[in-house]
């Protein structure tokens, strides 16, 4: 269990006269607004967010301290109510989960959902046939989880980085793949295949993936015009259509998607939701909508000693556009507020419209002499106090 688990992080006090009271209640520090990174004692790659009824939990990788290439063995899993503070659930997923897996590393992307009481936790390694999908699974999002298959859900080249999608009807799919994206309808027992898996629909075709760029194709041993999709698929739907972003363009990365009218394509290429992320060549992610409001989540390699093999977990909300489009995602240091703060015209936000009950200022910098009041605003109501 990692020495951290239980701690909430993000403190982000300027006054001392405050930051001495937060640090007394040490078991329940929060903060009016997250900071990206939102953890800061770990570095957290490829962030996979769920919710679940008021509570959000956000699978990552862990890129270790001394990483000089992409050096991973675990899984984390953190807890939030507010996107905020965030708690860790510890580790509770390893190599070790699974007998097949090789054990030195590459424990890569991931991403969790539950489904009928039970959580799914479907994760990249590699096996003795090399790039491999397992699953695991746990009656809680902190574990324990087993490996309910005891052996890879799927086998082959560049078969990292799955992403899992429960339809409206019911029906689940699971998407994964680098220079290439591959997709097969899960059993209503989340842990095999229907009917096997193929290649998405139109994946060569620059319409539906974006411009094409000549890079390495690892599958294939050389190099190759491919188009933009690079890999990190995320499925979602909204309002019928469906949306798949992902890592694109080659290295470095930055996020576009795709939309369909049915989850077997046609897709069609949208174009940019993010750049290339602060210090780090990779982007990984996935939106929520959580309390109303839309979320992108993302890693930079922005923490204290962080780089593009120690990557950090951020978020950003974004509104739709009306049209139903994603619309251009800027990255920012301050995150995200609480969902619930209103922000008004003057670029000022209330909790809960409560003016009266402190404020901050997005213009001014959130620094500013009204932060203080405002986070004990949130201490107060979290711990039920007037
Ligand atoms: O974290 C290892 C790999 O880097 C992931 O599988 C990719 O999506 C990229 O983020």
């Amino acid at each position: 269990m990692a020495p951290w688990r239980g701690r909430w992080y993000n403190v982000r006090m300027k006054s001392t006269t405050a930051h001495a009271a937060f640090a007394a209640l040490s078991a329940v520090s929060l903060s009016a607004i997250a900071g990206n990174p939102l953890v800061k004692g770990v570095f957290t790659p490829d962030p996979a967010p769920f919710v679940h009824g008021d509570k959000v939990y956000m699978f990552t990788g862990h890129d270790e301290n001394d990483a000089k290439f992409f050096k991973m063995k675990e899984w984390f899993v953190f807890e939030s109510e507010d996107l905020v503070n965030w708690k860790s659930l510890g580790a509770p997923l390893n190599l070790e989960t699974f007998e097949w897996a090789k054990k030195d590393d590459k424990a890569w992307a991931s991403q969790a959902v539950e489904r009928g009481g039970k959580w799914y936790w479907y994760i990249c390694c590699n096996c003795a046939q090399g790039d491999a999908i397992g699953v695991a699974v746990a009656d809680r999002p902190e574990g324990p989880y087993r490996d309910p298959i005891g052996k890879p859900l799927a086998v082959g080249a560049s078969f990292i980085d799955p992403t899992v999608f429960v339809d409206d009807d019911g029906r689940a799919y699971l998407f994964w793949g680098n220079k290439g994206c591959w997709y097969g309808e899960l059993n209503a027992d989340m842990v095999s295949f229907k009917d096997g898996w193929r290649e998405i629909p139109g994946f060569d075709d620059e319409k539906c993936f974006g411009p094409k760029s000549v890079r390495m194709n690892w599958a294939h041993g050389k190099e190759e015009p491919i188009v933009s999709y690079e890999e990190a698929p995320w499925v979602m739907k909204r309002n019928g259509t469906y949306y798949l972003s992902y890592a694109a363009g080659g290295v470095p990365e930055h996020m576009a998607y795709s939309t369909a009218p049915t989850i077997n394509g046609p897709w069609t290429y949208r174009g940019k939701i993010m750049d290339t992320p602060h210090n780090s060549f990779t982007i990984h992610g996935g939106n929520i909508e959580f309390k109303g409001r839309s979320y992108m989540f993302y890693h930079n390699g922005a923490l204290p000693g962080g780089g593009g093999f120690k990557r950090s977990a951020c978020v950003e909300e974004f509104k739709w556009n009306e049209d139903g489009t994603i619309p251009f995602i800027p990255q920012t240091k301050e995150g995200v507020q609480p969902p619930g703060a209103i922000e008004d015209k003057e670029g000022k936000f209330w909790i809960d419209g409560s003016k009266g009950h402190g404020y901050g200022s997005r213009r001014t910098g959130r620094d500013n002499d009204a932060w203080p009041e405002l986070a004990a605003v949130w201490l107060r109501r979290t711990l039920g106090l007037k």
